[in-house]
Parts: structure tokens; sequence; C-alpha cells
């Protein structure tokens, strides 16, 4: 099969952003443009030449065609093995799990995540390294700057690979293995978590759960997982069939985009136990009934409960890590345990090193987003088992075990407020504004709250000392409230300000408030700090989480 060398110009703009290049499906529509992008990841990462490339995807609109493209210019740039999952379909996670049991040399991701996904909405493509883990910043930097200059890509001329029949099959002098999506990253999950335990808790008859898989990637992989290894009654998983379109939804999963399942967890009737998972398969939500586990609360109660559960009681557990954004609850128990625990820039790739150099165990999110050492990515039916394992081992209700750790280590407030769609330069004008000031906020006062500190966060990988700067702006106040700025890398249009803010309560008589009560004295702050009606227009957040 001849190879076939194509000229191509370089495109603007294709530096991965916070998990990837994410942008519309039309613009990877446009010819060249998604193959300019794959060949930089061939000229740059060598070794995948004479290896092994894992490829799929959570099944959105352009996925298909996106892996006939990638899997032609694999094998004219010298892949030996492609290993891709049936219908195209890998979550994130279960990407990040074939890497590693098979020792591959990477692996891309085709997602835009909680995006939506249709011809008019978004597409996204990632590099994972051997390690399983999305490129750390040296890579996709390296990536990036070869798509500045590329002036030709290598394909085949050969018809379309049968997606859809497991098995080999040989495209030019490369062999390619259609694999179950599914099966490997359930055996790991079977290994981690004590299944008798969970199928018990299932049969029980008191227990009753939902899981919405927002007609995205994680269906098939919850329907296996729980309904036939588990045996939960069939219908616990809702949503479960993987659509181009996710059902029209947005398959984000948080209050405000599940709200269906939301809905199935309140008043007498509601489920005891309720969990959804993005689009790609790497977030969770949990949920008990009339209950909300916020991600940082739920990192927290992950580490603080490690031990009881199998896959991580043989030995101590090694450290923790979480976003620079996420609420400082994970930090308290590390200090408990007498652990380290780490502070990152927001996104996965900055725990890649920690994991793999051994020195933490666990780490997450505040965006819906927790992990372990098993895969090198966030793992979101990896925190649904953890959270009904849980379950099992305490016989408790979801609302009872997060209150305890409250009583116990007290209550970090927590919400995020996103203003999308937001003008660019507004916002970058916005932030601007903010860094101009940061060196005269110390110890002044606002609306009653002292400022004990006010940063832009800059981070050093401890590992390999690579540093990264200007990933947010910080303003601690006296009594440990926070409120973070920055703007988000993976939207696709305008820029997306988000607003993160926490507030720590002791005292367990004040535990019970509702959030937004708590909260309202930090929103209005961080209103007036930021000046965010005057710089965006907006009077009123996107979605608050
Ligand atoms: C968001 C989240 C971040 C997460 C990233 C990828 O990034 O805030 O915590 O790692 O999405 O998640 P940003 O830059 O928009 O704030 V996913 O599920 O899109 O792979
Ligand atoms: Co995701």
């Amino acid at each position: 099969m001849p190879i076939l060398k194509a000229d191509t110009t370089p495109f603007d703009g294709q530096r991965p952003g916070t998990s990837g290049l994410r942008e519309k499906v039309k613009i990877f529509q446009q010819p060249h443009y998604l193959e300019n992008f794959v060949q930089s990841i061939f000229d740059t990462q060598q070794e995948l030449a004479g290896g092994t490339l894992v490829v799929g995807g959570d099944g959105r609109y352009y996925n298909r065609e996106a892996i006939q493209i990638i899997l032609r210019m694999a094998a004219a740039n010298g892949v030996a093995h492609a290993i891709v999952g049936q219908g195209g379909l890998l979550s994130t996670p279960a990407v990040s799990c074939v890497i590693r049991k098979y020792k591959t040399q990477g692996g891309i991701v085709l997602s835009a995540s909680h995006n939506p996904g249709r011809p008019d909405e978004d597409f996204g493509i990632k590099f994972n390294t051997a390690n399983g883990g999305p490129a750390p910043e040296a890579v996709t930097e390296a990536i990036y700057q070869r798509t500045t200059e590329i002036s030709n890509y290598q394909t085949l001329e050969a018809a379309d690979i049968d997606l859809d029949q497991t098995g080999q099959s040989q495209l030019g002098g490369m062999q390619i293995e259609i694999i179950d999506p599914v099966t490997d990253y359930a055996e790991l999950m079977q290994r981690l978590f004590d299944f008798d335990g969970i199928r018990n808790l299932f049969k029980s008859n008191t227990f009753s759960m939902r899981f919405d898989a927002m007609h995205a990637i994680t269906g098939p992989y919850a329907t296996h997982i729980l309904e036939d290894m588990l045996s939960a009654p069939s219908g616990t998983v809702i949503n479960g069939k993987p659509l181009p379109d996710f059902g029209g939804g947005h398959p984000d999963p948080n209050l405000v985009h599940a709200h269906e399942l939301v809905s199935m967890t309140q008043g007498h009737n509601g489920v005891d136990f309720a969990a959804a998972s993005d689009g790609d398969g790497d977030r969770n939500m949990i949920l008990g009934r009339d209950f909300f586990v916020t991600p940082s609360d739920s990192l927290a109660i992950i580490v603080a409960n490690a031990h009881l559960i199998p896959g991580y009681q043989k030995h101590k557990i090694d450290g923790a890590a979480r976003s620079m954004p996420t609420s400082q609850a994970v930090d308290r128990v590390a200090n408990r345990l007498g652990i380290e625990c780490f502070e990152t820039p927001t996104g996965w790739k900055f725990f890649g090193n920690l994991l793999d150099a051994g020195r933490i165990t666990f780490c997450g999110e505040e965006s819906f987003g927790t992990g372990s050492n098993h895969v090198r990515e966030k793992d979101g039916l990896w925190a649904v088992l953890f959270w009904l394992n849980l379950l099992a081992v305490k016989q408790q209700s979801v609302a009872t075990i997060v209150q305890e750790h409250w009583r116990e280590y007290g209550r970090n407030y927590y919400t995020r407020y996103d203003y999308e769609a937001v003008n660019k330069e507004a916002a970058a004008d916005l932030m601007q504004h903010l860094r101009n000031k940061l060196d005269s906020l110390p110890g002044t006062q606002i609306q009653g709250h002292v400022i004990e500190y006010a940063d832009d966060f800059s981070y050093t990988d401890p590992i390999d000392n690579s540093y990264s700067e200007c990933q947010g702006v910080r303003i601690g106040f006296i009594g440990g409230s926070r409120i973070i700025y920055r703007l988000s890398g993976t939207g696709t249009e305008g820029a997306t300000l988000r607003v993160y803010l926490e507030a720590f309560e002791p005292d367990p008589n004040k535990q019970q408030q509702t959030t937004a009560n708590v909260m309202a004295p930090l929103v209005s702050i961080a209103q007036e700090l930021a000046q965010i009606t005057q710089k965006t227009g907006r009077e009123q957040p996107t979605v608050i989480t």
C-alpha cells in the first residue's frame, strides 16, 4: 500500500489546553486540520514508530471519522500495532488502563469530555504518554510547536477499517486489534474493590441506586460492571446507550446538567445512592438521598477511608494531591494521616509525575474528578465503585458518612461560579486587573473580611522541576476562606471565567447550613474584588456547581 505525502500549511491555535486540543467539530472537519495535529504527534513522539498506539474515543459525533484518519496516518508513520476500542469506543480511564496493561508507547483519546457533541458542537483530541497519563506540558508544547511549522503529513490510500468486529486486521504494515472496550477496565476494577461485598449490598433489597451514563461512554462500562458483574437490578443504569449527540444533552455530571438523576434522589422515595459520569467517563458526581457530595469532600472521604477498601489496604497511602482550586478538605485528612499533600495546577497532567514517583496514591479536582494510582487519568466509575464499596462496609447512608466526616475534620463549604462564553478581551482584562493589585491586597479589609494573602499560583513539579505559572489568582482570608479566579482551558467559545469559593467551618453546630447562605458574603466579595459585572456585563453566572 503506497504511502502518500500530502502537502499542508499550519493552522493557528493548535495549542492543547487543560486537556488536549478542543474545538468545534466544524474546525476539526476542515481539510488537514486533524491531520496536521496528528502528524505533529508522530513527528515529536518518535517511539510510536515501531511501537503500539491505543486509539479510542467517547463516541461523539466525528469519532469514527477521526479514528479512520488516525489509523491510516499511524500506519503510514510506521506504527507497528494499533489497539482500538470496538466501535471506536474507549473511555478516558480505559485508554489509560489499556496503555499501562499492554505497555504501549501511548494513546490517542478523541473527546471533548463534558462539552456537548453534534455537528455544530465540540470535538477534541488528546495524546497520552506511555505511563497512561495525559501528556505533560513539555510534550504538548513540542506537539504545538510542530503544528506551527508543519508542511506535510503521511497517510495511506486505503479503505475504512471495520471498527465493529473484535479481532485482528492489517492496514499497510500496521496490525490492528479491535478490543472489547470494557474487559480490561472491568478486570482492573475487580482487583481493587470488594465485588462480593457490593453484590451483597445490592441483594439486600434495602438499597437502591441509579447511575446516569448521560448517553455517553460509561453506558457499556456501567451496565457490564454494575448490572452484570455486581447483580444490580437491570434499570440501575439509565441513559446507558452512547449516542453521537449524547441524546441532545450536555454530558456534564453536575447538579445542573444531571438534573434528571438528581430528582431521582429527592423525597421519600428517592434512591439511596446515585452517580453520573461525563462524556469520556473520567468525571463523577456522587449523590445520596437528598444529598450532594462535593467532589472536594469526596476526595477527602476517599483518602480518609482508603484502609477499608481491598485495593488500598495493603500498605500505607503514599500521599494525596489536589488541584489548587479544589477545597482544602483533603489537606486536613492528609495532615491527620501524616502523609504528604500536594497542591497542583488544574488538569490531570500535573498529577502524573507524583503518581509515577510513588509520592501520591489519591488525587482529585473540584471539577468532579477523582482518581488514584490505578491509572493515570481521573476515573468516574472508579469513584462510584469506591463509594459503593464504602457503603457496603459502613452500612450507613451517604449523608451520614459525609456528616460524620465533617464533625471529625470540619466542613469546607464550597461552590464554583462559571461565567461561560464571556468576551475574551474582557475576561483577560479582568484577570489582568486582579493581577495588578495582588501586591497591595494582603492586610486590607473587604466587606469585613481581612485578606491574608493574594497571589498568582505557580507550581514547580517536585519530580522534574518543570515550572508552570499564571495558574489562577488566589485570595486567602484570615479564617481559611478562599476565592480563586481562573480562565478555563477547555472551552471553545469566547472565555469562561471560573470563580471558586471556599469557607471553612470547624463547629459541628454550624455545619448544616445551606452552601448558598454560607457563601453569600464571599460571592459578594468576589464580585467587588474582580468587578465581574462591570467587566463582563454579567449579573449572574451561567452555571453554579
Ligand atoms: C476543566 C476542569 C479541570 C479538568 C479539565 C478536564 O478545565 O476545571 O479540573 O481537569 O476540565 O476535564 P478548565 O481549564 O476548563 O477549568 V475533562 O473531564 O474535560 O477531561
Ligand atoms: Co471528562
